[in-house]
């Protein structure tokens, strides 16, 4: 009798058994399709699987690493399925799986990317590293965002999307943040009093940009990319778009100077809310997040 005809699980790049063995693979790939608060357009629930299935079309051969970063291994989790309704509780359980996922991760040298979802589920993700590591550790978060994300809160919820960064500066991590073109006065105080590092919107591109970012960021790096970092024109697919974002080339400038210089221990890519029948914003994501896989391979051992 032939084989049932079950679909197989959502696999990033479609890669055979033996490049995507969880006892090997170098990286991972964890779906996160958490949405509790968006505040405008919503959908960043099926971000992850939009994600999944542009990647079948991704090649392998990286023109620019002249290698097939797969080759090294990308394993992908089984999507988290988190309870709607209630953020802190979903938040609270993410933190604890993704903990144990980061504590494997330091075993074996693992490289682990999350999908989301919307940009709130970055806290637990950066609160798990910020206990495995330790305060020793200088850890720094990297955020590429249209918005700071550094309010108190949002629509009374203080675990919003809209709160994310400010929940990690408060956890003691600091927090690197370039592409920002969307702010109120309380989110730019809150960079005053900290001195936070911001490359705004307007100073992408801009003569040493990437240096400022480097200079500003600890020996290892949490690297959290809201998609709406992007203009608009390439990634139209988000809740809160901004113009005025960073192209193609400049993100890949500067992503390849930090995972150059620095020793990036995990990512997340949050906020693709695909549009049906756009194709080209979740493709754009998942070869991004190839992106990130080879370059933490590749520019740095
Ligand atoms: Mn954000």
């Amino acid at each position: 009798m032939a084989d049932p005809p079950w679909l197989p699980p959502q696999n990033f790049l479609g890669l055979p058994p033996e490049l995507c063995d969880p006892g090997t693979a170098r990286s991972a790939v964890l779906p996160i399709p958490y949405e509790a608060t968006t505040s405008y357009g919503t959908g960043t629930r099926r971000g992850p699987s939009a994600i999944l299935e542009a990647s079948a079309q991704v090649e392998f051969y990286d023109p620019e690493l002249d290698a097939e970063p797969c080759r090294t291994g990308i394993h992908t989790y089984p999507a988290l399925d988190l309870p709607a309704g209630d953020s802190r509780q979903a938040l609270a359980m993410l933190r604890a799986v993704y903990g144990d996922l980061v504590r494997e991760a330091l075993r074996t040298g693992r490289f682990l990317v999350g999908l989301g979802g919307e940009h709130g589920l970055t806290y637990p993700l950066v609160a798990a590293w910020h206990e495995a590591l330790g305060r020793g550790a200088g850890l720094h978060v990297l955020q590429l965002d249209a918005h700071a994300d550094l309010r108190d809160e949002y629509q009374g919820n203080r675990f919003s999307h809209a709160c994310v960064m400010r929940r990690v500066v408060e956890e003691g991590v600091p927090v690197v943040a370039a592409g920002v073109r969307s702010i109120s006065v309380e989110e730019r105080d809150v960079i005053r009093e900290r001195s936070l590092t911001v490359v705004f919107g307007h100073e992408l591109g801009a003569r040493g940009w990437v240096d400022r970012v480097l200079r500003a960021l600890g020996p290892q790096v949490y690297l959290s990319i809201d998609v709406d970092f992007f203009d608009p024109s390439l990634v139209p697919a988000t809740g809160t778009p901004q113009p005025g974002g960073a192209s193609w080339a400049q993100a890949l400038e500067l992503l390849r100077g930090v995972f150059a210089e620095r020793r990036v221990v995990a990512a997340d890519v949050v906020e693709l809310a695909p549009v049906p029948g756009l194709h080209a914003p979740d493709f754009a994501v998942a070869k991004l997040v190839y992106k990130l896989i080879g370059y933490r391979w590749n520019l740095r051992t």
